[in-house]
């Protein structure tokens, strides 16, 4: 992914004509468009193909089963032209393996969840975070997901994981982390859904968000 604008849209509206459009104005000031179950489910598959007309498309599906499950649905997602998945990492080595192999044939990036942002996140995720972390750097993954709520915590993670893999954090705005301390943490890029998505100009608050992380 291209570092232009350090920021991710999490793109969680449940129909394709909202989506669009703001996926649409927002496009000068993100570097790439996150879609995951609200969005896929309520429109099915090909709104990845829309959208990756306008910016490359992450599909955050937590993927976490078998490696033979987790092969089936990397195709499916990269298929639809999707750039980058993000994937569990607790399922073990194999169920990352596969997924990083199918991304390794099309080119695409895989980011394995280390801790998750909400506040449940530190319940089973803190004991394991680091072992997630070293395992993505092992499987050969491009990035990690760490909490933007737990800036200490994205700055343990990039301890472990270096300088060559990517953090893309979310939990800035609604979920009460801020950006720029984030970026300054040690994450690449910001992730931001509801604060963009629900304002009454997604472009404004997107640019916020950009100028805030100039920092
Ligand atoms: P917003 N997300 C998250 N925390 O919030 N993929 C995680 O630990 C994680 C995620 C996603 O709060 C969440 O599903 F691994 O409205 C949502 O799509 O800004 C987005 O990041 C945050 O949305």
């Amino acid at each position: 992914m291209d570092k232009k604008n350090r920021l991710i849209l999490a793109l969680d509206v449940t129909d394709r004509e909202n989506a669009l459009r703001i996926a649409n104005e927002v496009s000068d000031y993100v570097d790439s468009i996150k879609v995951g179950y609200p969005l896929v489910l309520g429109e099915g598959l090909g709104i990845v193909k829309e959208l990756v007309e306008i910016a490359p498309v992450i599909a955050d599906f937590k993927v976490a089963d078998i490696p033979n499950t987790d092969r089936l649905i990397c195709e499916h997602v990269f298929n639809a032209g999707a750039a980058g998945i993000i994937t569990h990492g607790f399922t073990g080595r194999d169920s990352l393996d596969s997924c990083v192999k199918v991304a390794n044939d099309f080119g695409t990036d895989v980011y394995v969840v280390t801790e998750m942002s909400h506040p449940g996140g530190v319940e089973f995720f803190r004991p394991v975070a680091e072992d997630i972390a070293k395992m993505a750097v092992e499987a050969g993954a491009s990035g990690v997901v760490a909490p933007a709520t737990r800036p200490e915590r994205v700055k343990d993670i990039r301890k472990i994981i270096g300088e060559e893999l990517s953090i893309i954090s979310p939990g800035v705005g609604a979920q009460g982390g801020s950006a720029a301390d984030v970026i300054r943490a040690g994450a690449d890029w910001v992730i931001v859904g509801r604060s963009i998505y629900n304002s009454d100009s997604p472009a404004e608050a997107a640019k916020k968000i950009c100028d805030e992380m100039n920092c």
